[in-house]
Order: structure tokens, then C-alpha cells, then sequence
């Protein structure tokens, strides 16, 4: 196989995936599959991912999931002098491998992903009002942490530039918001920033579902 081949739309961790290859300025196909749906269950797409989740990336004989993965794997490999989306300096990286694991750990499994399930998909996870409160204010504790690394005016999480990290982080950001969360002051004017970076539009109708 030849080319990258995204599979997945219309959710946040598909658009993950579709905002990293749009902002790399990347030439891809789209299996628009979509969750709880007979294409997720058919054999097409259990043989290119058995665990029957979305995204997964194709790129050659390389078949990757997990979103924040896709995107760093898109960030390492793709980015160019004009267009990156991972930083080179040691310090930095490391900061954005930190970002990586507290947005995917901290904010989207322990937090959001126990409203999506419990609260939003009840009938298959079954409800759990007492886990989801404590996963709300746990996301809001864990938020409000955050908010302390814009304090010193950063433009974006790793400083002046737009990075996978932001990808990762805004996703989150809408994701609470459809929860009814409601975010530091200093992440909702981040989100308005990200919307002023053009690759955000294109994503967004890039991962829509038609
Ligand atoms: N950790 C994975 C989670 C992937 C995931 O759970 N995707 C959801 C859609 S956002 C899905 O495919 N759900 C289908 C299901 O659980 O049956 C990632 O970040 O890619």
C-alpha cells in the first residue's frame, strides 16, 4: 500500500488525527467510518484494526492507532522548516512528550472519556453518577493546573508555536465544554487564539461527518 489513509471522522480523537495531516499540508484518503456503525464491526476495518476503535493511520505498510501517537507520529515525520508540529530543542520536546502524557492520561482517559462512557453512553457502559462527578471536578482540578503554564502570556502550550500538543489539547478543551464544563479564563482566550491558526477550519471540515 502506498500513501496515507486516515480512517475515522466525526469525533474528537478522528479529528486529532485529520488537524495533524491539515496542518502538515498532507495529500490523504479518508475511510469516513464512524463509530457504532456496521463498518466498524466488518471485517474490513477489524483486520486494519481489531480493537475496533477510530482513528487509525496507514501510511504505507505502516498501520498506527491511538490519536496522540498519530499525531506525533505525523509531527515526526512529516514536519518541514516551514510547517512543524514538534519542536527539535531537547527542553522542549520534553515538554511536549509532558503535555502529551498529562492531556492523553490526566484530562481525556481518567476525565472526559469516564463522562463519555457513563454519561453519554450508558445503555453499553452503564451508568456511574459517582464517577462521573468525581471525574468533573478531578478534570476541573487537573484544568486549573494547566492554566498556571499559560500565566507567563504563552501564545501556545510550548511558547510561540502551534505544536501536536495544541491539537490534543483543544480537542479536550471542546470535548468538556459539550460536557457543560467550564474552562479557566486563560484557556477559554487560548481557544479563541487556536481558531485564528487557519488549519483549525479546514480540520474541523475535514473530520465532519457527511
Ligand atoms: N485511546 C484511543 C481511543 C480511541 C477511541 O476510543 N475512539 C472512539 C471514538 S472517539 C471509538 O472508536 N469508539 C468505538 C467503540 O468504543 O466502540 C485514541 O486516542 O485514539
Amino acid at each position: 500500500m502506498t500513501g496515507l489513509v486516515l480512517w475515522g471522522v466525526g469525533t474528537s480523537r478522528t479529528l486529532r488525527a485529520h488537524w495533524a495531516l491539515c496542518f502538515l499540508g498532507l495529500e490523504y484518503e479518508t475511510r469516513a467510518i464512524q463509530t457504532r456503525t456496521p463498518a466498524m464491526e466488518g471485517q474490513e476495518y477489524r483486520s486494519v484494526n481489531p480493537r475496533g476503535k477510530v482513528p487509525t493511520l496507514q501510511d504505507g505498510d505502516l498501520t498506527l492507532t491511538e490519536s496522540p501517537a498519530i499525531v506525533t507520529y505525523l509531527a515526526e515525520n512529516y514536519s518541514g522548516p516551514e510547517r512543524s508540529l514538534i519542536p527539535s530543542r531537547k527542553s522542549s520536546r520534553a515538554e511536549y512528550f509532558e503535555w502529551l502524557s498529562f492531556i492523553a492520561m490526566e484530562l481525556d482517559a481518567t476525565s472526559l472519556y469516564v463522562l463519555r462512557r457513563h454519561e453519554g453512553l450508558p445503555d453499553i457502559y452503564g451508568p456511574a453518577p459517582e464517577a462521573c462527578e468525581v471525574a468533573r471536578s478531578y478534570f476541573d482540578r487537573m484544568i486549573k493546573a494547566a492554566a498556571l503554564r499559560l500565566e507567563d502570556r504563552r501564545r501556545y502550550l510550548l511558547g510561540d508555536n502551534f505544536s501536536g500538543v495544541d491539537i490534543l489539547m483543544t480537542t479536550c478543551l471542546d470535548w468538556a465544554v459539550r460536557y457543560g464544563i467550564t474552562l479557566p479564563q486563560s484557556f477559554t482566550s487560548y481557544r479563541s487564539r487556536i481558531d485564528e491558526e487557519p488549519s483549525t477550519a479546514i480540520a474541523f471540515a475535514a473530520n465532519a461527518v457527511r
